[in-house]
C-alpha cells in the first residue's frame, strides 16, 4: 500500500465540486485516511509552494491557494501516487485525458481544481505538513 498527498483547490471547492471529487477518488478505489477543510495562510502557501519559488506564476499561485478554503486529503491505495495523478490528469486541462478530473473540474493551468504529490519523497513531506499520525486512520 502506498500514502499519496492531495489537495481539493480553491477554486474546485468555491464552486461546490468537493463532494464529486471526494466520489471519483472513492469510485477509483482509493480509501480517503485522512482529509479535512482548511485555508492556507500565506506562509503555508509560500512554504508548500517553495520549490516553484524562481517559477513567473509563483506568485498568483500563492495568492491563489490562499483566496479561499481548500480540502487537503491522504489516499491509500496500490500504486497511489502514480494513480492519482492520472486521476487528476495534466497540469493544464486543455492536455487532461477525458474523465480526468481537471478536464471535468479546472478552468485553467493554474486554477487547475486539483493538487497531487509527484514522487514518494514529496508525499512523505507534504503527508506531514497537513497531518499528524492520529488523524490519518
Ligand atoms: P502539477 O500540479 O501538475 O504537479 P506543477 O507542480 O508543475 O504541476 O505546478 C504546481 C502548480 O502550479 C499547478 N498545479 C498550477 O496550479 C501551477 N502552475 C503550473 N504551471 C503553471 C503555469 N505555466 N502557469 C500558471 N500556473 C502554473
Amino acid at each position: 500500500m502506498e500514502r499519496t498527498f492531495g489537495i481539493i483547490k480553491p477554486d474546485a471547492v468555491a464552486k461546490g465540486h468537493a463532494g464529486a471529487i471526494l466520489a471519483a477518488i472513492e469510485e477509483n478505489g482509493f480509501t480517503l485516511v485522512g482529509f479535512k477543510k482548511t485555508r492556507l495562510s500565506l506562509a503555508q502557501a509560500q512554504a508548500f509552494y517553495a520549490v516553484h519559488k524562481e517559477r513567473p506564476f509563483y506568485n498568483d499561485l500563492v495568492k491563489f491557494m490562499t483566496e479561499g478554503p481548500v480540502v487537503v486529503m491522504v489516499l491509500e491505495k496500490e500504486n497511489a501516487i502514480a494513480d492519482w495523478r492520472k486521476l487528476m490528469g495534466a497540469t493544464n486541462p486543455e492536455k487532461a485525458d477525458a474523465g480526468t478530473l481537471r478536464k471535468r473540474f479546472a478552468e485553467n493551468i493554474e486554477r487547475n481544481a486539483v493538487h497531487g504529490s509527484d514522487a514518494p519523497e514529496t508525499a512523505a513531506v507534504e503527508i506531514p505538513f497537513f497531518f499528524t499520525g492520529s488523524e490519518l486512520l
